[in-house]
């Protein structure tokens, strides 16, 4: 059994296309679900639908702390190959599903882009009956969510040091995990700010660009082992159990991966060890913050930006709360995602 807590989980297999739907809802209590469609391999229909619960309950703590007023949800399609195996025709039958899955929801679960879709893709959903934020920007959309996702990260990156007792970040040995859409722009800025960078993708053209941002390769495998004032993970979740937690070489945690813990037992021992963890759903927050503004708050530039800036303030809260009441950050923030939970629910 999947211990979960959220309020519904749908699932379609479709033999047409090999692939299976997945659609999370954790909550609706501060309104319509929201959460972003990730598509990719899984090992077996319990592992999407195990992904799907798990990051639509990250939603849900994501949107509370950072008072946005949609609950927690996500898609995961179950591809049957991988995405660049696809034919184009396949995979506009599948997201022709998908919209189908969505539209069923009627306006109660929003979807939008996430690992494995694109701006593009959403065009498509959209096209096909079912409302989809982070469309491209020539049919109405915001856009790709990547780059207001790696300023908010970079942001955790620096208060994440801060905490470990680093002022600046120039002359730190920063570790990045994944140079996609969201770890490239934070390599850029980190680099920008006089960091070292060691770096890891299992895409050999990620990696070479970030070699000619002067950061020095390590191969993927080796990632966890690897020593580094600041790691910053961009890739997949999942990476930290306890055990890595209790050898991992680091200060510091702060990136854009959901669910970069298996759970909470991996906080307890970073805490245990002196490592600062920046929770990953107050650090990545950006992306929903630039959808859900843009799209349904009527936020512009400007208030986009000032809610970014919180995830600093937020932190800081979050450090201080885990030290005060003897808990792991992890903890701190889900009481914290908690409490402004109840808060923004009692005053609708
Ligand atoms: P992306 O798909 O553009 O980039 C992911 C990168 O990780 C790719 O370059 C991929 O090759 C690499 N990768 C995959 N497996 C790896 C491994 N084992 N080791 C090293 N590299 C590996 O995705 P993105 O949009 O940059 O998002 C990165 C992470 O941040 C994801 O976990 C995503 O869920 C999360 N996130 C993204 C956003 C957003 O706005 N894009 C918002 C919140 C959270
Ligand atoms: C994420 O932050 O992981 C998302 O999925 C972003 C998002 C937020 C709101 C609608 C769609 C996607």
């Amino acid at each position: 059994m999947i211990d979960w807590g959220g309020v519904l989980c749908a699932v379609r297999c479709d033999d047409e296309t090999g692939a299976a739907f997945v659609i999370a809802v954790h909550s609706f209590a501060l309104g319509p679900a929201a959460g972003g469609t990730r598509a990719m391999e899984y090992p077996s229909l319990d592992a999407a639908v195990l992904d799907a619960t798990r990051l639509a309950e990250a939603m849900s703590l994501k949107l509370a702390v950072a008072g946005l007023p949609l609950g927690g949800g996500k898609s995961v399609i179950a591809l049957p190959v991988p995405r660049a195996r696809l034919d184009p025709a396949r995979w506009r039958r599948i997201l022709e599903i998908h919209a189908e899955n969505v539209a069923a929801f009627g306006g109660n679960y929003v979807t939008g882009p996430d690992v494995g879709t694109t701006a593009a893709d959403m065009d498509v959903v959209h096209e096909c009956g079912a409302y989809a934020t982070g469309r491209t920007p020539a049919t109405g959309g915001s856009g790709s969510s990547a780059p207001a996702t790696a300023r908010g990260v970079h942001i955790a990156v620096k208060r994440a040091a801060a905490e470990a007792g680093f002022d600046e970040l120039d002359g730190l040995t920063v570790l990045i995990q994944g140079l996609g859409a969201v770890g490239a722009e934070v390599a850029r800025r980190v680099a920008a700010d006089g960091a070292r960078l060691i770096v890891a993708d299992i895409d050999e053209r990620a990696v070479t660009a970030a070699v000619r941002l002067g950061a020095t390769a390590v191969p993927v495998e080796d990632v966890l082992q690897v020593e580094s004032d600041l790691f910053v993970p961009c890739a997949i979740g999942g990476i930290i159990d306890a055990d890595v937690a209790g050898t991992i070489r680091t200060k510091a945690i702060a990136g854009a991966a959901n669910n970069v813990l298996t759970g909470g037992a991996a906080a307890e021992v970073l805490q245990g060890r002196g490592i600062v963890l920046a929770p990953d759903f107050i650090a990545n927050v950006g992306g929903a913050v630039d959808l859900a503004g843009r799209e349904f708050l009527g936020w512009g530039d400007v208030e986009v930006e000032q809610k970014l800036a919180e995830i600093g303030d937020t932190l800081d809260r979050v450090f201080a709360d885990a030290a005060t009441e003897h808990i792991s950050t992890d903890e701190a923030a889900r009481c914290l995602a908690r409490r402004r939970l109840e808060a923004l629910r009692t005053s609708r």
